[in-house]
């Protein structure tokens, strides 16, 4: 290859990179441009995204220092909620005493029945005998008031503990604020000393009970009205001890934990029954334990209520085509701080 042709092919070549060169220059600067756009928006996202991370930490910090309050205020709250008591809940206080605290009554609408209650030396002893299988009857123990304007005795005690609580009409409860389990507590300690079947009436069932029945109004419900058709009250009747005899065989079988509503023949009123105890041993001192914010939770979710108060309870035993005699060591309620 001579000289010429080397430095004409070397021209060539500088003049095509030339024009190559000066046609891509618009392009360039497009993209330059570009890049230029996407770094400010990058660092406009940096700084969007640290301020929402100094949002989020405060939010995070804030939600802290609500959720300390609001476990503050529940803490309060649960100081300033206010439980039911029993005035002599040991029965210190007998028959005879001006201090008496407790009402002994026996129902029932048969002849053929007899029952009888008596407190002395801390103890109080509850008989009922049934006699004609036909009607059911029982001996209770009165402390506060009975529905329809049946009846009342002393009144029950209001208080945040024991130690400052007072006689008061009712005691309220929430289905909105549950009170928290193990809390509040029914205290019971009892022996049965006596206990059988005595006839199979038409219904063909013995029965016997034993328990503490709590007696509240509801929601807007006139618990004193006198009218029995309305339906003004709820028993929630907490069995300790549940006996049946059958009918042919005659042995006796303890019903286990129940929670039911069981519909009333005497009047309108709901009746739970709350089985959470058995009784097996005659002449045998039983102690119960029994968590009332269960107790109250059952209540509020048979029943469906909102707001129920706490009028006063009565001590017993009944049954049907039956005998029972059941002594009561103390009948209390207590609350842990
Ligand atoms: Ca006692």
């Amino acid at each position: 290859m001579n000289e010429k042709l080397v430095a004409l092919l070397i021209i060539a070549f500088l003049v095509g990179a030339g024009i190559g060169y000066s046609a891509s220059l618009p392009q360039i600067s497009a993209l330059q441009l570009d890049v230029s756009g996407l770094e400010s928006e990058i660092s406009t996202l940096t700084n969007e995204y640290d301020d929402l991370n100094t949002t989020y930490n405060q939010l995070k910090d804030d939600y802290s220092n609500l959720n300390n309050s609001y476990n503050d205020l529940l803490r309060a709250y649960e100081q300033l909620r206010s439980f039911f008591f029993f005035q002599d809940p040991e029965f210190l206080y007998g028959l005879g005493s001006d201090e008496i605290k407790w009402e002994g009554s026996s129902w029932n609408f048969s002849s053929r029945f007899t029952g009888d209650s008596n407190i002395q030396e801390g103890l109080a002893t509850l008989f009922y005998n049934e006699s004609t299988g036909d009607e059911w009857g029982g001996t209770v123990l009165v402390q506060g008031k009975l529905p329809h304007k049946w009846g009342k005795h002393l009144q029950p005690l209001e208080g945040t503990t024991k130690a400052n609580a007072k006689p008061v009409e009712y005691v309220m409860f929430e289905n909105k604020s549950p009170i928290p389990e193990g809390k509040f507590l029914l205290k019971v300690k009892v022996m049965v000393t006596e206990r059988s079947y005595t006839v199979f009436g038409s219904y063909g069932e013995a029965v016997s009970n034993v328990g503490v029945d709590l007696m509240f109004g509801f929601d807007n419900a006139n618990y004193n009205d006198p009218d029995v058709l309305k339906q003004v009250a709820i028993h929630a009747d907490v069995i300790l001890s549940r006996v049946a005899w059958d009918n042919s065989t005659k042995t006796e079988s303890h019903t286990s934990d129940q929670s039911v509503i069981s519909p009333s023949p005497y009047d309108n009123d709901t009746h739970l029954t709350l089985i959470r105890g058995q009784i097996t041993q005659l002449d045998t001192w039983h102690t119960f334990e029994i968590d009332l914010a269960e107790i109250i939770n059952t209540i509020f979710s048979l029943t469906k209520k909102e707001t129920i108060r706490f009028y006063g309870a009565q001590v017993y035993t009944d049954g049907i085509g039956s005998y029972t005699t059941a002594i009561f060591n103390y009948v209390e309620t207590t609350v842990d701080q």
